[in-house]
């Protein structure tokens, strides 16, 4: 067990790690328990005493249940536990919320109603979508993915969305287009990270992908996690799951689609070009100047606050699907 430490620095409450299968059903199950006559059974007494209540962390998280999708059997687990949906949500990264990893409360203020995404540049078909389109155009599905942050810690996350080989289905592509940049929320009232302030940072947050690799079964667009639909801490309403990349690739809270001729700027990559580049890969040989990339924290995988130390996989585990893209 010398692999498995506890999780000090996060400072993540103990009461606040929840299985997901626990706290998303507890409810409906005191609701059939109440209605039924039955009292439960409350062992122990602990236990009893937080289904009843409801912290803020969860109340950010029990949004409306996604009733239209299937589970992808490709995707349908990984080599590892499911990170609870409590622990995921809690240690986000999302700078124009803030520069550490507790921004939940500050996403909040993410405004998600009539949300529109807009998909323009070098297609036949451009398109703005909102979310009511989005969700019953295209075929939403869930699939479990591992997620690999550039800063050697991992999760494993079930995501709900469609892979963006629809969305090029449907808009069509030119033959020039060979790239896409996709474009976060900005407001500089609203996304108020530390670096608003020192109006150095290359806002709005912005990733890009070849159109080979948005082309590809894994590249993802997603719409919830969890089974509901996608907590703003998690970039809501609509982002990105590149999962053979690292996490930063993934853009959140995504209201532009573009297709370009040539690379677009990116975020991190025009921050800190040899601490991230555009590829970004994930991969165990290639060491970030500030994290060896050998191995990887994989978050909550012990009972409770532990983390454990795997080794990497190149491509994320995911090369049989991407590698030949390389
Ligand atoms: N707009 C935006 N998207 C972003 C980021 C960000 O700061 N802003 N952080 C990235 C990084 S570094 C990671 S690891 C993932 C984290 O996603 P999660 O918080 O949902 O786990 O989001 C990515 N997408
Ligand atoms: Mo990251």
């Amino acid at each position: 067990m010398t692999l498995i430490r506890i999780i000090k620095p996060w400072q993540i409450k103990v009461n606040q790690i929840t299985p997901p299968q626990v706290y998303f059903n507890r409810r409906r199950f005191l609701r059939n328990a109440v209605g039924a006559g039955i009292i439960a059974a409350c062992a122990p007494l602990n236990a009893c005493k937080q289904s009843l209540s409801e912290s803020p962390l969860e109340n950010t998280l029990n949004l409306p249940k996604i009733n239209s999708f299937k589970t992808n059997p490709a995707f349908a687990q990984v080599d590892r536990p499911i990170t609870e949906a409590t622990l995921a949500g809690q240690y986000n990264n999302f700078y124009e919320f803030g520069g550490g990893k507790n921004i939940w409360p500050k996403a909040q203020s993410l405004p998600t109603e009539n949300w529109r995404v807009e998909v323009t540049g070098l297609v036949n078909h451009p398109q703005t979508y909102d979310l009511d389109d989005i969700k019953r155009k295209f075929p939403l599905e869930e699939r479990v993915y591992r997620f690999r942050c550039v800063e050697a810690w991992s999760m494993a996350l079930p995501w709900v969305g469609f892979p963006m080989s629809a969305l090029i289905k449907a808009v069509e592509p030119t033959s020039q287009a060979k790239f896409v940049r996709f474009t976060s929320f900005y407001d500089p009232k609203i996304t108020t990270g530390p670096g608003f302030h020192l109006g150095k940072l290359p806002w709005p947050y912005q990733e890009g992908l070849t159109i080979a690799e948005m082309a590809n079964e894994l590249a993802f667009l997603a719409v919830g996690i969890y089974g509901r639909d996608l907590p703003k801490q998690h970039g809501a309403p609509i982002r990105m799951v590149i999962p053979w990349k690292y996490g930063f690739k993934g853009a959140k809270s995504i209201v532009k689609i573009e297709f370009l001729e040539s690379q677009p700027a990116t975020y991190w990559n025009t921050l800190g070009p040899n601490e991230y580049d555009f590829e970004a890969n994930v991969n165990p040989d290639k060491p970030h100047p500030r994290w060896s990339q050998a191995t990887e924290k994989f978050i909550g995988s012990g009972p409770g606050l532990t983390w454990e130390i795997r080794e990497t996989l190149p491509y994320n585990g995911y090369g049989e699907y991407v590698a030949s893209l390389y």
